[in-house]
């Protein structure tokens, strides 16, 4: 396996740290095949802007457009695995107080085995009414078309999945532990995320004006990278194991 050099004052940081902050972005599940938010378009789907489709006026104006694309991307998450970030995260959380908070609304974390992650925009395997709000257990299938009708609720309204839309609140519990993982971190470490959606994208501040270090670890610049107190280019499912394996020999 090819060196990594993980940065001594990541290291360092995070041997210290009592408690740490992480906070994943679409980035972080790239390495297993799950094209980020702004890629995600693929087949029938491949001309909508998906900043349109991931709004309540996409789905109070075209239920069975938004519904099938849903589907789609719940299909295309069933087909992939956590990686080895994802894996890396779970085992450091094992042994050390590691507070996930993802904008991603797949379960890899999860998957991976990690006990502690927090949803801010909701998760794609989950749905509910969109009147009486009733959660629903949605079998998944592959959509035949570009449309498939929701299913309906017994009271009149349709079954939507369970996400935060653009223009919706965040789910006021969720939010409230990211706020609070963020204002009580040593160390965040902001993975694979653009730092362009908030108020998710306001939370490294919040641990910056705490005292926190904030570290990102992301091969491209971000609207997050010049605050940040250290940047590494690298990817999720590189330098989140190795920075693993630095600590365990540190
Ligand atoms: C809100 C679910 C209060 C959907 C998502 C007008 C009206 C109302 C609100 C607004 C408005 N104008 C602006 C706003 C605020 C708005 C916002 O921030 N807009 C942005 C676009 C400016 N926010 C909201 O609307 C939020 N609600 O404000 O409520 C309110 C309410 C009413 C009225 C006023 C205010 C709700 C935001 C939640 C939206 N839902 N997800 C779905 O998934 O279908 S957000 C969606 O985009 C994703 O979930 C994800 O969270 C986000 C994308 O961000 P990233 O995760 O960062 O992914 P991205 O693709 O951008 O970047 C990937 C990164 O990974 C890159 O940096 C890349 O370099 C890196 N990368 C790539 N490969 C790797 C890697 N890194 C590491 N390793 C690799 N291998
Ligand atoms: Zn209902």
């Amino acid at each position: 396996m090819k060196q990594v050099d993980v940065p001594e004052e990541l290291v360092a940081a995070a041997a210290k740290a009592r408690t740490v902050a992480v906070l994943t972005g679409a980035g972080m599940s790239a390495e297993s095949g799950l094209p980020t938010f702004r890629d995600a378009q693929t087949g029938l789907w491949s001309k909508y802007d998906p900043m349109t489709l991931a709004t309540p006026e996409a789905w109070n104006e075209d239920p069975g457009l938004v519904w099938a694309w849903y589907q789609n991307r719940r299909i295309q998450l069933m087909a992939v695995q956590p990686n080895d970030g994802h894996r890396a995260l779970a085992q450091w959380g094992a042994c050390r107080d590691v507070k996930i908070v993802t904008q991603n609304v797949d379960d890899l974390h999860e998957r991976a085995g990690s006990a502690e992650v927090t949803h801010v925009h909701g998760s794609l395997l989950k749905s509910h009414c969109d009147t009486c709000r009733t959660g629903f257990d949605v079998s998944v299938a592959p959509p035949e078309s570009e449309r498939v009708a929701p299913p309906d609720c017994g009271c009149g309204g349709k079954v939507r999945p369970s996400i935060v839309w653009f223009g919706e609140m965040l789910p006021e519990v969720e939010f409230g532990h990211a706020v609070a993982h963020a204002q009580n971190c040593e160390l965040m470490l902001l993975v694979g995320t653009s730092g362009i959606v908030y108020p998710a994208a306001g939370l490294p501040q919040l641990a910056l004006s705490r005292g926190a270090t904030v570290v990102e670890i992301n091969p491209q610049e971000t609207d997050l990278s010049d605050r940040a107190d250290l940047v590494w280019r690298a990817t999720a499912a590189t330098a989140l194991p190795a920075l693993v394996e630095a600590l365990a020999l540190s």
